[in-house]
């Protein structure tokens, strides 16, 4: 990435906390208050966690979540690939800690089966078409158990996923040292998106996509561009180029 000087090494900063609303409400003050890239607020537990459009984030202990504060200098129009970055450093985390293989899945969710093992959430600040800071969260089941509460069909945890208990502290450093070297290589000028694309749901696929204030669209997922734009073509053979939405696999 252009314009960062040896001064921007990834120097991670945590801080710990017990319970907060949402590690992203204190971590977006903070960066308002100029805090310096790398630093990462990690909570045991939320009581108003969030994920897009206002929904909620289940967040009792047993989980990881955290937010990161990141300055990169990018243009505004690459910002999902710090969506891709963060996830391949959570699926990094999850394969050292657990040895499970994760995917992730288009635009923000990590999967395990068609289960959501976590979920990334970014929110931007920008001065016109240039990225002043991203406040990054991850929320990724580790020890959580969905019993037969009403995500018990969607959702999953590293201990559901193998019957064992996993310290979260060791996934969050796993999943911090990933993103260290991602970010390094982002810097150097790569692009995480081959590697995000390489395994991602839905590609290829036939999904229906739901997209605020639209009606659904159902076609084939066929790719996703460098910039994170999912590809899918119609049946009338159109293809759309989609920014934001969910897609269900039909
Ligand atoms: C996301 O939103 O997947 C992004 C979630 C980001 C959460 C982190 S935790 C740390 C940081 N602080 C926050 O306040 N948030 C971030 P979305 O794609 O909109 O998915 C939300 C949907 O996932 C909900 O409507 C539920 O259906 C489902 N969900 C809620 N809690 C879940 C959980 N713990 N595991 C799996 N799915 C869940």
């Amino acid at each position: 990435m252009e314009g960062l000087t040896p001064a921007s090494v990834w120097r991670p900063t945590v801080i710990r906390l017990q319970r907060v609303s949402s590690t992203q409400d204190w971590m977006r003050e903070w960066a308002r208050m100029d805090a310096r890239e790398g630093l990462i607020l990690i909570a045991r537990e939320q009581t108003a966690g969030r994920g897009r459009l206002a929904r909620s984030w289940e967040s009792p202990p047993g989980g990881l979540y955290l937010s990161l504060l990141l300055r990169p200098p990018i243009p505004l129009s690459r910002a999902n690939q710090l969506v891709m970055l963060v996830s391949l450093a959570a699926i990094d985390a999850c394969r050292a800690v657990a040895g499970i293989a994760a995917r992730p899945k288009w635009p923000n969710d990590l999967l395990l089966g068609r289960h959501k093992l976590a979920g990334v959430l970014t929110e931007l600040e920008n001065d016109g078409a240039r990225l002043r800071y991203a406040v990054i969260g991850l929320g990724l089941n580790v020890n959580n158990d969905f019993g037969n509460g009403p995500l018990a069909r969607v959702a999953t945890s590293l201990r559901t996923a193998t019957g064992r208990s996993f310290d979260v502290n060791a996934v969050a450093d796993a999943f911090i040292a990933a993103l260290g070297r991602g970010y390094a290589a982002m810097r150097a000028g790569a692009s995480p998106h081959h590697a995000w694309a390489r395994e991602l749901e839905p590609l290829g696929r036939r999904v229906t996509v739901y997209r605020q204030g639209q009606p659904p669209l159902s076609g084939r997922a066929e790719n996703v561009s460098p910039e994170g734009a999912l590809l899918v073509r119609d049946d009338s053979d159109v293809l759309h180029n989609i920014w934001a939405g969910d897609v269900v696999i039909d």
